[in-house]
């Protein structure tokens, strides 16, 4: 392991990284999923690092969401799964309603079982995924697997760090699209009902608190949403102060 002294401006960060190589050696998240990650480190660079009050917004209207939501699913992908299986559980103890769908870009039944069996080490249950049963249509990478006690029968689904086809297909079946997503310019942010640009692990915590005090309904647009998060990305970059 790398020697990284907390004195480390990016000591934070440089530890994320590591954790995500051994989650790589340990067959947990794909070799891709880094550069997935190093992808979400450059925006969130943008955010200064930290939840901005668009994210704020579109997490209220999530909880709302999937509280009224009759069969919510969260779809964990490998990335997400290593970087915070603990908040996904805590996540499904504010919300027992919630399913967990372990459903994979880069599908191997080893992989399947490993994500599985490292959310069951923090406490998950019937976590789903293992054995699918259902097809999402149009979608022909193995990420169309799913299950129908899980995604394929869900009314609302919380898929962060998802890929766009996936989110524009389980629109297509009529499904409410939740993202968490630090790319506002992706499709997937484009075309979800409610994307949360946000870090993964700043956002689920808050999600989590939203659920468990419930704000009241309030209207949402998420393309004004998400026009507000790139203004304010790109006042940072064009900011004389840095
Ligand atoms: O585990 P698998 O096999 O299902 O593969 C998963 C990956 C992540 C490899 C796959 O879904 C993928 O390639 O994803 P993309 O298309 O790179 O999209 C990931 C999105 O998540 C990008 O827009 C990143 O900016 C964003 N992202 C990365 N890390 C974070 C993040 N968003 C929030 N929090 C993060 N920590």
């Amino acid at each position: 392991m790398t020697n990284i002294p907390d004195s480390h401006p990016r000591a934070k960060s440089l530890r994320v990284r590591e954790a995500m190589k051994a989650a790589v050696d340990a067959g947990l998240v794909h070799g891709t999923g880094l550069i997935a990650h190093g992808r979400g480190e450059a925006f969130d660079y943008l955010l200064g690092e930290q939840t901005p009050p668009e994210a704020k917004e579109a997490i209220r209207h999530a909880a709302r969401l999937l509280s009224n939501a009759k069969q919510p699913v969260l779809s964990l992908n490998g990335n997400v799964v290593a970087l915070a299986a603990r908040q996904c559980v805590a996540l499904q103890g504010a919300l027992p309603d919630l399913r967990l769908e372990v459903n994979l870009f880069h599908r191997t039944p080893a992989r399947v079982e490993a994500l599985i069996r490292a959310l069951g080490q923090v406490g998950a249950s019937n976590v789903l995924g293992m054995h699918p049963d259902a097809r999402i249509p149009g979608l022909d990478s193995d990420r169309g697997q799913c299950c129908q006690a899980g995604i394929g029968g869900a009314d609302v689904v919380l898929v962060p760090l998802e890929d766009g086809d996936r989110c524009q297909a389980l629109k297509a079946m009529g499904k409410t699209v939740i993202t968490i997503d630090l790319n506002p310019l992706s499709r997937t942010a484009r075309s979800a009902d409610v994307t949360i640009v946000d870090e993964l692990t700043r956002a689920l915590p808050l999600l989590e608190a939203a659920l468990e005090d419930l704000p009241p309904p309030a209207d949402y647009d998420n393309n004004a949403v998400l026009a507000r998060v790139r203004l304010r990305m790109a006042a940072l970059m064009t900011s004389p102060d840095l």
